[in-house]
C-alpha cells in the first residue's frame, strides 16, 4: 500500500503523541477484515452472533456512560468565536490542542494504531472528500469499512499532494470527564477523545460529512446536510427524488426505506434507497439540484425495527452487520424492544446483564433489554431498495426538500413552503422533541434549524444566509415541505399510523412538485385538500384527519414569539431576510 510523506509524516507525529505499541495501515481488504474481526473476538471487544442465523453479524457493548452522541462534549475550535455561532459549543484552537494534547498523551500505549484512509462519496466523484482516521478501536475500523469507501483505493487517489481531513481518535480511558470531540475547520482536523460511541467516533459520518463539510459547502457553494435521499418511481419509469431533514431519531432511515402501503399497492411505485441519515448537495450545469448521500452503510436506530415497520431495514440488517448496545439472547441471536419476537425468556441486556421479561430496577421502573439508542450498521447494497445510482458520481435530481420534527403539537401532518425563501425559513424555525440519539432530557422541545442544530460546523445565521443565497443559484429549486408524523390526541396518542403510510403524503407532495394538484393557502403555507391525499384501504377514526391538519392561530403566534426569541440569539448576524420572513407569518396570522 501506498504511504505518501505527507499522511506519514502526520500519523508519525500523532504516533509520537499517542505511543501505539504499533501502527496498522488498513488496506481495507477482506482478508483484514477476518483477521481484525477474529483479534477482536478473541480481546472481548465484538462478540461473534449465531453464524448460521445472522452470518456475518456481530455484536459491541460500548460504556454505559457512552450510548450516545454527547452534544455538550462536542466543540467547533475556530480562531473567532463568532464564527461558531451562539449554537455551538466554541474553544479556541490553541486552548482545545493543549486539552486535547494531555488526554492522548500516551493515550495508545499497550495499543495498535490503525490507519484508516476513507472517503466520502465515490472516489473520483467532484462531490468527493477524502479523509485518514487514526483510531486504537478495531470496533470503529470495521465499522468505517461499511460506512465509507476504505482502503488502499482511497490512499491511491489521494495521490502525493492530496488534501485530506485529519481525523485522530482514541478510546483513551473511556472517561466522560476526559471526552471531547473537536472540530477545526481551519486546520481541516478532528480530534475525538474518550468515547467509542458511534457519531463520536466514526469521524466521517457527522464530524467530516456535516460539521467540517458544511464548512467547505459554504465556501464552495453547495449544500451539506441531514437528510435522506429517497426515490419515488411510478409504473412508467419516471423517478422522482426528495431530500429530508429530520433531526436525529425522527424517522430519516425510515422513510428512507419505505415500503407502500397495501392500500397503494395497486399503483405499482417503486421505491429507491439512495441515503438515510445524510446528504450532500449541489447545482448542476442543467440548473437543478443534485443530491449524493457520501456514505455507503447505514448507522440505524435498531428499537422499533420489525417486519411491519420496517421489513426493508429488517432483511438488510440480516447479515453482514455490527449490532451495538441490544440484548443477547443465549442462542447467539439478538432482541431489541419492538422486534418481532416476543421477549426472551431470558438475555443479557445491553449492559451485559441477566435479563427477563418484566424485570424492574430499584425504583420499580422496568429495566429495557436493548438500549434505546441501540444502533446496527450494515452495508449499503445489503437493502433491497437500494438505489442502483449510489455509485454515480453526480448524484441524482431532486425534485423536494422536507423538513420534519417530532411535535406532539401545533405542525400539521404536512403543509409546504410559499417559495423558496419561505423554506429556508421554515427549515429554520423548525423545532422537535428531543429523542435518546443525544445526551440530554427526553422529549423537551428545541429549536433544530435544518435538523443541523448539532452538525452545523459554523455560525449559524451564516448558514442560513447560505441557503438564502443557494437559491438564488438554483433555476429549477425544489420546493419545500414541512411534515409532522408525530402529532398526538388528547391521549397522547399519534394520531397518523406513519411508516409505509408515508407515501399517501409523499405522493401529494410530489404531485405538488409536478403542478398536478391544487392545495389551500393558509398562513402557514399551504395545506392539502383532504380528498387530495389519497387514503385508500387506510380508514382513520373520525376526526383525525381534522385534528391531523389543524392550524390553531392562537398557538402559532406564540410558535412566532418563539421563533423571534431564537433568532434574536444571532443577533446582527441573521439575515435581514429570515426577520422579513418572520413578520410576514406573524401578518399572515393576524390577517382576516
Ligand atoms: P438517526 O439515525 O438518529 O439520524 O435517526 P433517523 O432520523 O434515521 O430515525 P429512524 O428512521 O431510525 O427512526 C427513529 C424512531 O422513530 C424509530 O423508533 C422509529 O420507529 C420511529 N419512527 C420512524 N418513522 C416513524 C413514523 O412515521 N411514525 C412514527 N410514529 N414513528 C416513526
Ligand atoms: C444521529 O444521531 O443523527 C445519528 C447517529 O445518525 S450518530 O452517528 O451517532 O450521530
Ligand atoms: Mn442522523
Amino acid at each position: 500500500m501506498i504511504k505518501y510523506a505527507h499522511v506519514q509524516e502526520w500519523v508519525d507525529s500523532m504516533a509520537t503523541m499517542c505511543q501505539p505499541d504499533s501502527i496498522h495501515w488498513c488496506d481495507g481488504s477482506d482478508e483484514e477484515r477476518q483477521r481484525l474481526t477474529a483479534q477482536a473476538v478473541k480481546t472481548g471487544e465484538i462478540i461473534a452472533l449465531n453464524q448460521e442465523k445472522l452470518p456475518g453479524c456481530y455484536f459491541h457493548r460500548t460504556a454505559a456512560n457512552d450510548v450516545a452522541r454527547t452534544e455538550h462534549l462536542t466543540y467547533i475550535c475556530t480562531s473567532f468565536q463568532g464564527d461558531a455561532g451562539p449554537t455551538n459549543n466554541w474553544m479556541s484552537p490553541r486552548e482545545a490542542y493543549r486539552k486535547a494534547r494531555d488526554i492522548f498523551t500516551g493515550a495508545m500505549k499497550g495499543r495498535t494504531m490503525y490507519v484508516v484512509p476513507f472517503a466520502m462519496g465515490p472516489i473520483g466523484s467532484p462531490f468527493s472528500k477524502i479523509g485518514v482516521e487514526l483510531t486504537d478501536s478495531i470496533y470503529v475500523v470495521l465499522n468505517m469499512r461499511i460506512m465509507a469507501r476504505m482502503g488502499s483505493e482511497v490512499m491511491d487517489a489521494l495521490g502525493p499532494q492530496g488534501e485530506f481531513t485529519r481525523c485522530l481518535h482514541s478510546k483513551a480511558d473511556l472517561d466522560v470527564n476526559r471526552r471531547l470531540i473537536l472540530h477545526f475547520p481551519e486546520d481541516n482536523a478532528i480530534w475525538s477523545v474518550g468515547s467509542g460511541y458511534g457519531g463520536n467516533v466514526l469521524l466521517g459520518k457527522k464530524c467530516l460529512a456535516l460539521r467540517i463539510a458544511s464548512v467547505l459547502a459554504q465556501r464552495e457553494k453547495w449544500l451539506a446536510e441531514h437528510m435522506l435521499i429517497l426515490g419515488i418511481e411510478e409504473p412508467n419509469g419516471h423517478i422522482q427524488y426528495v431530500a429530508a431533514a429530520f433531526p436525529s431519531a425522527c424517522g430519516k432511515t425510515n422513510l428512507a426505506m419505505l415500503l407502500p402501503p397495501e392500500g397503494l399497492k395497486q399503483k405499482g411505485y417503486r421505491i429507491w434507497t439512495v441515503g438515510d441519515d445524510i446528504a450532500w448537495m449541489k447545482v448542476d450545469t442543467d440548473g437543478r439540484l443534485w443530491a449524493l448521500n457520501p456514505e455507503m452503510g447505514f448507522f440505524g436506530v435498531v428499537p422499533g425495527t420489525n417486519m411491519r415497520s420496517n421489513s426493508v431495514a429488517m432483511a438488510t440488517i440480516n447479515r453482514d452487520t455490527i449490532y451495538t448496545n441490544v440484548a443477547l439472547n443465549p442462542d447467539g441471536t439478538v432482541w431489541w424492544e419492538g422486534h418481532d419476537d416476543p421477549p426472551p425468556s431470558e438475555a443479557l441486556d445491553w449492559q451485559g446483564r441477566p435479563w427477563k421479561p418484566g424485570l424492574k430496577d430499584k425504583d420499580g421502573n422496568a429495566v429495557l433489554a436493548a438500549h434505546p439508542n441501540s444502533r446496527f450498521t450494515a452495508p449499503f447494497t445489503n437493502c433491497p431498495t437500494h438505489s442502483f445510482r449510489y455509485n454515480q458520481h453526480h448524484g441524482v435530481a431532486i425534485d423536494a426538500i422536507i423538513f420534519g420534527g417530532r411535535r406532539a403539537t401545533l405542525a400539521p401532518l404536512v403543509y409546504q413552503a410559499l417559495d423558496w425563501n419561505h423554506g429556508v425559513f421554515l427549515g429554520a424555525s423548525m423545532a422537535s422533541e428531543r429523542t435518546a440519539a443525544q445526551f440530554g432530557a427526553l422529549g423537551e422541545v428545541r429549536r433544530d434549524p435544518m435538523a443541523m442544530l448539532p452538525f452545523c460546523g459554523y455560525n449559524m445565521a451564516d448558514y442560513f444566509g447560505h441557503w438564502l443565497d443557494m437559491g438564488s443559484r438554483i433555476k429549477f429549486q425544489p420546493k419545500i415541505f414541512h411534515v409532522n408524523w408525530f402529532r398526538t390526541d388528547e391521549n397522547g396518542k399519534f394520531l397518523w399510523p406513519g411508516f409505509g403510510e408515508n407515501l399517501r403524503i409523499v405522493e401529494w407532495i410530489l404531485a405538488r412538485c409536478r403542478g398536478e394538484v391544487q392545495a389551500v393557502e393558509t398562513p402557514i403555507g399551504y395545506v392539502p385538500d383532504p380528498k387530495d391525499i389519497d387514503m385508500t384501504g387506510l380508514t382513520m377514526p373520525n376526526g383525525s384527519m381534522d385534528k391531523l391538519f389543524a392550524i390553531a392561530r392562537k398557538d402559532w403566534l406564540a410558535e412566532v414569539d418563539a421563533v423571534g426569541q431564537f433568532f434574536d440569539g444571532f443577533g446582527t448576524r441573521m439575515p435581514d431576510e429570515m426577520w422579513r420572513q418572520h413578520e410576514l407569518l406573524r401578518t399572515r396570522l393576524l390577517a382576516k
